[in-house]
């Protein structure tokens, strides 16, 4: 049976040879105009990158290599007797970019084994910081500390063909999925949990395994994690963390350094941080009004108040989206059919019921809908994992599949360093009174 690395070799060099070949057939093809307020707000609706892996349709949602979220949940090896997805399979598609036999998944799932150990400066690292650190800060300084393992990085000191780029950034992404349960648990026990850690079981497959060494044995809650770091895994390359791993990796950076750039992205309230300030949210609100399940009165007064602060209604709003989620979906099935009298989740599904309608009032919200933020918490917080600052680290998990196939994509297709052009308001204004081109010449 073919290795991974066999595997990828053999897909990589067909498209690479395909993707020259259409850069010079069609490469003068016009695929947009650029506005200017596309590049005052955010580049919106701009095409600017080719992301292998998955592809966002605004109103369907996410796509792996042409999948939906349900059709994964049905197509996807699982583990025995479980119904999720195995997000070894996920990675295997979306890398290979061929939906994985049972056969492919334990091949993926016996590497991450291998490869999960973690050097002991890792944990030293992480202990430097004081206990009180934000997950996300411990989680990065794990990532950083974990560098010193890189091949990529030790071949690039001794000299390699560029045209090998790729096979020591598939080996440090593998290395590096493979470790970061350990780390993540480790961060959760030495933080919330005295520091009693838990031993990998290595038959486990990735995802329960990293249910096991947070100290959740239920097999609901190991179902959560295999559906969890599925959905999140990734969204086409224009989200933060994504574009962040992606530029970062296109100076030659190693995965290490490009995962570590694209998770302080993911730490950020608009982007990740996101699932914690759904709970913190709901918490807050539940507390003001001393109940643990509000009406929906007691909801829409909340999401106004909230409004009438200036502050954003954390999980609701997506910058592509237009519809609902359907990773918000997918969790709220997973809820129904697991905890469907929970009276957090059923907050969730209350808010769901008021939100949207407040948010279209606004008029400027261009998605009043769910994002996969507005639900992940309660089903966390259902298992007894209630430390939501933790959250976020969960999701980095999870992206980490996502991000390292692309970036292994990145090497293999052998994109270039990226630099698009800026310009300056006062260029802008000399072009508009036709003094000069609008980079200021
Ligand atoms: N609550 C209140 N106002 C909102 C919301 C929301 N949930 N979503 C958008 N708006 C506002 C937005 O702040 C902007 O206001 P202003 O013109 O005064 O600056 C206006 O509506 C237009 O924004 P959009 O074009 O609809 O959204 P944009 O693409 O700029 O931003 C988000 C997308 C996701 C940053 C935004 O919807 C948001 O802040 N949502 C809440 C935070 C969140 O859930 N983030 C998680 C995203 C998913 N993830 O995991 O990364
Ligand atoms: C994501 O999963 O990255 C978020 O939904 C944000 C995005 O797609 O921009």
């Amino acid at each position: 049976m073919a290795t991974v690395k066999e595997r990828f070799k053999e897909v990589a060099e067909k498209a690479n040879a395909d993707t020259k070949e259409l850069i010079k057939e069609h490469g003068g093809k016009k695929i947009g105009e650029v506005t200017l307020a596309q590049i005052y707000q955010g580049m919106r609706g701009m095409t600017g990158l080719v992301s292998e892996t998955s592809l966002l349709d605004p109103n369907e949602g996410i796509r792996f290599r042409g999948y939906s979220i349900p059709e994964l949940q049905q197509k996807l090896p699982h583990a025995p007797g479980g119904k999720e997805p195995l997000p070894e399979g996920l990675f295997h598609l979306m890398l290979i970019g061929e939906l994985p036999t049972d056969e492919d998944v334990t091949i993926v799932s016996n590497a991450w084994a291998r490869r999960s150990h973690v050097p002991t400066h890792v944990f030293a690292t992480i202990d430097a910081l004081p206990v009180t650190s934000h997950p996300m800060t411990q989680f990065v300084a794990g990532i950083m500390a974990l560098q010193t393992e890189s091949n990529f990085a030790k071949a690039y000191a001794k000299g390699i063909n560029k045209k090998d780029y790729w096979e020591y950034v598939l080996d440090d992404s593998m290395d590096l999925i493979a470790r970061l349960p350990r780390i993540a648990a480790y961060i959760y026990r030495r933080k919330y949990k005295n520091g009693n850690h838990i031993e990998p079981n290595g038959l486990l497959d990735w995802a329960g395994n990293l249910a096991h060494m947070l100290g959740y044995e239920d097999e609901g809650f190991k179902e959560l994690m295999r559906l969890y770091m599925t959905i999140h895994a990734d969204h086409e390359g224009g989200n933060v963390s994504a574009h962040t791993v992606h530029l970062v990796g296109s100076a030659l950076s190693d995965p290490y350094l490009s995962f570590a750039a694209g998770m302080n992205g993911l730490a950020g309230p608009l982007h990740g941080l996101a699932n914690q300030e759904v709970i913190k949210w709901i918490m807050d609100m539940r507390s003001e009004l001393g109940v643990d399940l509000p009406s929906k009165e007691q909801i829409d007064a909340y999401v106004r108040k909230t409004l009438n602060e200036g502050k954003v209604v954390p999980g609701y709003g997506h910058a592509v989206l237009r519809k609902t989620d359907p990773r918000f979906t997918a969790q709220m099935e997973f809820a129904k059919k697991h905890m469907p009298d929970d009276h957090l989740v059923n907050t969730v599904w209350n808010i769901y019921d008021t939100v949207p309608g407040i948010l279209k009032e606004l008029g400027k919200v261009k998605n009043p809908w769910p994002n996969v933020d507005a639900h992940s918490g309660a089903l966390l917080v259902h298992y007894g994992l209630v430390e939501y600052e933790f959250y976020t680290v969960l999701f980095g998990v999870s992206r980490a599949l996502g991000v390292l196939a692309s970036l292994c994509w990145d090497r293999a297709l052998n994109f270039p360093l990226e630099r698009p052009k800026s310009v300056t308001t006062d260029s802008v204004h000399k072009w508009l009174n036709g003094e000069g081109e609008i980079w200021g010449e």
